[in-house]
């Protein structure tokens, strides 16, 4: 085993494990972590720094913190013309950009949602006693399969909020024309999806409204924030209004509202963002293919595939584990990438339906989602983003090469950890 020092994004060196030469060296059996410090799935990527702290430094200099700023403002103009869209109402975080778009779209009673998504696009829902109806996903696609909305529409059904899960688009055409035929409304939940494009046109055009998150573990972030997308003059001028408290003016309140604004500083953090937002695709893009050219060799790994005739921001890096042709589980790579220092993230296990409230109100919804179920056991996404470099995707690789090539004196071995780790809890809660 070699080790090796790899240079990270913010310049700090650390050194890693380069490769295994058998799998009892793994961590998960006492060996060192190949990392020394952990790789995350969502390490958020940071422009200009020198540029930032400018910004925050005529922030603090102006006074004017929040509040429909002059960096909002630019960051909003910044972000529709970018889009190609009338609107772009930036947000506190993309949650609430979500709960107020449903909101003033008039939402009510049953609303579609995929069930194979992060739990806040139900609660967006539910929070407001919308009604979430979990519909199951195309297993090729993994967003919203429009055969199945069509069977899950009733007379209570006002709605469909779509998911471009990873930055892939729904089949916008499919639910643009089911909702015209059935008189819904039509909103996607576009938080993985900004710099992506469907048919060539950037999403956030789509659909009656899109929202897209910039949290900090997303491909473009302002720490938190979101914001609503639409080309309805009238839905934004309700979203502006809803977002900061239903004021039009000083003293005059002219609709209910919250306080859904996103503040300067975030602005800020945005604005230099989008400075670098080309370099940041560009890293995502370069490990993708790290990534892609270490799998594809790998029996039962199956890296979801980007469609190179669209714009995609690559972010995530999501790989199908069939532990029929692997040899191992994906929650059993998970358990030994994670002993390795490597954090891979089980995004969305179990799936929205199988979390509260909505597995104690529907705890049959399973049965009609056959195609998430499956998916929530299979999924598996890996680190990425400029902090990440195309050594430390060798090293990961390797890991997985090293665990999936001695399957099946590993899984004994996981077994036999498993039996002796149940048995010495066994032990000690008697003895307590
Ligand atoms: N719709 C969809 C489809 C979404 O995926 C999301 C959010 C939303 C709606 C809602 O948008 P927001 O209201 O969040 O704007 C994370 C994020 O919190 C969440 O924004 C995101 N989706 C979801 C997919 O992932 P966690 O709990 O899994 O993330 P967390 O905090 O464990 O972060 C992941 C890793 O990233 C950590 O292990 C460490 C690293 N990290 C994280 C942060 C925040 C850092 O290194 N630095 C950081 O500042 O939910």
């Amino acid at each position: 085993m070699t080790r090796i020092s790899v240079r990270r994004f913010d310049s700090t060196t650390f050194s890693i494990k380069r490769s295994f030469k058998e799998w009892r060296e793994l961590a998960i059996f006492g060996g060192r972590p190949a990392m020394a410090e952990a790789l995350h799935v969502g390490r958020p990527n940071v422009g200009n720094r020198a540029r930032f702290l400018q910004l925050a430094d005529r922030i603090l200099e102006t006074r004017f913190l929040t509040n429909n700023g002059p960096m909002v403002s630019e960051f909003e103009e910044r972000i529709a013309s970018y889009v190609g869209v009338r609107h772009c109402i930036a947000m506190c975080n993309g949650t609430v950009a979500l709960e107020i778009a449903i909101r003033a779209a008039g939402l009510t009673g049953e609303v579609i949602v995929p069930a194979f998504t992060f739990v806040a696009t139900a609660h967006a829902l539910q929070w407001q006693e919308i009604t979430p109806v979990f519909c199951d996903i195309d297993p090729r696609t993994h967003n919203l399969d429009p055969r199945h909305v069509e069977r899950l529409i009733t007379p209570k059904t006002t709605g469909i909020v779509g998911v471009h899960l990873w930055g892939r688009s729904c089949d916008t055409e499919a639910l643009e024309e089911i909702a015209k035929r059935r008189g819904l409304k039509l909103i996607f939940d576009a938080a993985h999806a900004f710099g992506c494009s469907n048919s060539g046109q950037m999403i956030g055009r789509f659909g009656l409204a899109e929202v897209f998150s910039f949290h900090a573990t997303k491909i473009l972030n302002t720490f938190e924030g979101g914001a609503v997308l639409t080309n309805d003059d009238q839905l934004a001028e309700t979203i502006r209004l809803m977002k900061n408290f239903g004021f039009a003016g000083f003293d005059n309140v002219v609709h209910v509202g919250t306080n859904g604004k996103m503040s300067e500083v975030n602005a800020a953090m945005g604005l230099i963002n989008l400075d670098s937002f080309d370099d940041f695709v560009a890293a995502s893009r370069r490990n993708y293919d790290a990534y892609r050219q270490r799998l594809e060799t790998l029996p039962g790994m199956s890296l979801l595939k980007y469609d190179e005739g669209e714009n995609s921001n690559y972010h995530y890096i999501v790989v199908e584990v069939d532990q029929s042709k692997a040899g191992l589980g994906r929650d059993e790579l998970v358990e030994i990438l994670q002993a390795e220092n490597v954090l891979a993230r089980r995004y969305f296990y179990p799936g929205c339906h199988r979390m509260e409230p909505y597995r104690s109100y529907y705890p049959n919804a399973g049965v009609l989602l056959p195609e998430t179920e499956k998916l929530a056991q299979r999924v598996l996404l890996l680190p990425n983003g400029t902090s990440v470099s195309p050594k430390q995707i060798d090293v990961v690789c390797s890991i997985l090469n090293t665990a999936i090539r001695n399957a099946p004196s590993l899984r004994r071995a996981l077994a036999a950890r498993r039996k002796n780790r149940a048995k010495a809890s066994a032990v000690e809660a008697v003895s307590q």
